[in-house]
């Protein structure tokens, strides 16, 4: 590359990261970290030829519309790309690319950990001993459920969730899942096959949420689907809140119809997520935190490095999704 390309970097990533991709761009940083609203986005964009946004930035058809025409690329440091317009994106031909595999295992770690912190009530526990009001002992005390040996279900067998099912193996969990479709063996590994979200629920002991956000999926599990699992079911997600209709899960979790909750993401995180998350003692709450392990952070910026050299020497980018 002979003029170094300018990229947008919405966020402050890893110094290892920008350090890197100052080797064949030119970054316009953003050394305090500051959340940009559309305008602001918009007249920064206006002097890059790409940008590295992080799901925080949205970019509906009007923003996507507004881009200017220099722009080339938007090379997202997420594997979610729900924050883009895909469809406006190709109109406009705008390459759109994202980071998988290298958050599947860091994804997975606080998959498990939601699992053993909503099923052995864990937030309650916490609470007790930082708040000193843990008082007594008692063989009733704090008794929670074992994840062991019991069903898991994984809605959406990608590569997050059969990481997630290896993992659960370790606990000798029996794997469920459904997909649009079944898996080839290898993949599936021994896991049992569900065709319908219905089937799946109603034969499993926890669920995983690993499906993308999308119209598809929005509001999948409902009032209706949450009453297809029976009551002890634990119910995880370190996909997108988006995948879950709140009102219908605290409803659940409040007449116990379902056993414990424990979210990674929620619908309007950060500050405007369904207060009665927060009440309930069977929930069990990480600020999206999913990929948020050095290791992985800096993988991430470097896969998307990766995808811009890619596209700013004329080849295809890795991971190009639009
Ligand atoms: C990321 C995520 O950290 O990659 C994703 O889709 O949800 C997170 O784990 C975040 O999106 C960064 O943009």
């Amino acid at each position: 590359m002979s003029n170094k390309p300018v990229v947008l970097l919405t966020r402050r990533l890893p110094d290892a990261v920008e350090n890197k991709l100052a080797q064949d761009f030119t970054p316009i940083l953003n050394p305090h970290d500051r959340l940009y609203g559309t305008e602001e986005l918009l007249r920064l964009a206006a002097d890059a030829d790409a940008i590295l946004p992080c799901h925080t930035e949205k970019f509906p058809a009007a923003t996507i519309a507004r881009l200017p025409g220099r722009i080339k690329a938007i090379a997202n440091f997420s594997v979610g790309v729900d924050h883009v317009d895909l469809e406006a994106a190709k109109q406009k031909q705008l390459i759109v690319t994202n980071t998988p595999d290298v958050l599947s295992d860091a994804t997975a770690e606080i998959a498990i950990l939601l699992m053993l912190g909503a099923a052995r009530r864990a937030s309650e526990g916490e609470r007790l001993v930082r708040n000193q009001q843990w008082k007594d002992w008692s063989p009733a005390f704090m008794v929670g459920r074992q994840i062991t040996g019991k069903r898991l279900g994984i809605l959406g067998l990608g590569r997050v969730g059969q990481v997630v099912a290896r993992r659960a193996r370790g606990f000798d969990m029996t794997i469920h899942y459904h997909n649009r479709k079944p898996l080839d063996p290898d993949n599936a590994a021994g896991a049992i096959y569900h065709d319908s979200v219905e089937e799946l629920l109603a034969n499993i002991d926890v669920l995983s949420i690993h499906c993308p956000a999308s119209d598809a999926t929005r509001g999948l599990l409902n009032r209706k689907r949450i009453a297809a699992m029976h009551r002890d079911t634990i119910l995880v997600n370190t996909s997108r809140g988006g995948v879950i209709d709140d009102d219908a899960l605290v409803a659940a979790l409040q007449t116990g119809d379902i056993a414990a909750a424990g979210l990674d993401v929620f619908n309007g995180e950060p500050d405007r997520i369904h207060p009665a998350y927060r009440k309930l003692e069977n929930t069990f709450l990480l600020p999206h935190i999913g990929s948020a392990t050095e290791e992985t952070r800096n993988a991430m910026g470097y896969r998307a490095i990766d995808n811009l050299v890619a596209i700013f020497n004329g080849e295809e980018p890795r991971d190009r999704v639009a």
